[in-house]
């Protein structure tokens, strides 16, 4: 597949096996999120080779993202704003809930539009230079790119009124302390991470990873009633699957890893 070919100038991709790293590759504007970048993510995404298991998404320079690029803030009409907004939206979805996995290195700004995406992944690393802000309150803007959804998943409504009310600002710690990253590393360590963690994730069964990355937001988030029933139907398919069955028969002969050697 001639994948980069389609993609901005400001996406790199990088090809290691069953680990695709996407790169945000614009570090002179601080990789700011225009149009083309966005809809290359979606680019992207939409044409992942069959083979990858992971995605890392990483970033060049000393930030993850300073967010929607201001510069390309036209005089859009309402309609036009909606259709914009639904176009960061349809993409994010499709980093949240496509095929894979993905892992997100996250330093520097983690701003706006930088925070939506970061937040669309499923595991995020930080390094100690990261931080976590919501310009969109002081810019006379609001979030389109998902973060009145994402966010406050992870640490609440009241803390996101707070950021976009005030500007307050969460450095690295405090982000990891509220749950915005599971992992906190230092800096420059972000992608060493990223790889080993991306190394574990592709061991999984393909089932597991689709139940955890497809199955489980969804459970969480619908009444218990039906959530139940989807997680004894997602259950059921994964066990039955041939690679569970040999896994569990590993384990049983004494050929499998204790919980313990993972
Ligand atoms: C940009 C952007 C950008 C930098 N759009 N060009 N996001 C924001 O409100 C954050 C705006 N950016 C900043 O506050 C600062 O750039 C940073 C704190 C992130 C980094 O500061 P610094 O000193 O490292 O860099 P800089 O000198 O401010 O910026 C370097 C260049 O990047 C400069 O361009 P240059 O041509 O003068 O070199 C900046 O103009 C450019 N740049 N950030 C465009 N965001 C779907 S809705 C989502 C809504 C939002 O995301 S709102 C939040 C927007």
């Amino acid at each position: 597949m001639t994948q980069e070919t389609a993609l901005p100038p400001s996406l790199q991709v990088e090809w290691r096996d069953e680990i695709a790293i996407l790169r945000l590759a614009r570090p002179e504007k601080r990789n700011a999120l225009n149009d083309p970048t966005v809809l290359g993510i979606g680019t992207f995404f939409s044409q992942l080779p069959a083979h990858v298991k992971v995605i890392v998404l990483d970033a060049a320079g000393e930030n993850f993202s300073a967010g929607l690029d201001l510069s390309e803030l036209s005089e859009c009409n309402t309609m036009e704003g909606v259709m914009h907004s639904m176009m960061w939206h349809r993409v994010f979805a499709q980093v949240e809930l496509g095929a894979v996995p993905v892992v997100a290195v996250l330093k520097g700004a983690v701003v706006g539009g930088g925070l939506e995406l970061a937040v669309s992944a499923h595991i995020r690393i930080a390094e100690r230079s990261a931080y976590y802000a919501l310009p969109e309150g002081q810019r006379g803007i609001f979030v389109g790119g998902g973060a009145s959804v994402r966010v406050p998943r992870l640490i609440g409504v009241a803390r996101m009124a707070d950021m976009m009310l005030t500007g307050r600002m969460y450095n690295a710690e405090e982000g990891q302390a509220l749950g915005i990253s599971q992992y906190l590393v230092e800096s420059g360590a972000g992608l060493a991470k990223a790889l080993d963690l991306s190394a574990r994730i592709a061991a999984n069964s393909p089932v597991t990873n689709f139940a955890v990355i497809q199955a489980l937001p969804r459970i969480a988030e619908t009444n218990p009633h039906e959530g139940f029933l989807m997680e004894a139907l997602m259950a059921a398919i994964a066990q039955g699957s041939d690679e569970a069955k040999s896994r569990m028969r590993a384990f049983l002969e004494k050929r499998g890893k204790k919980v313990t050697e993972f």
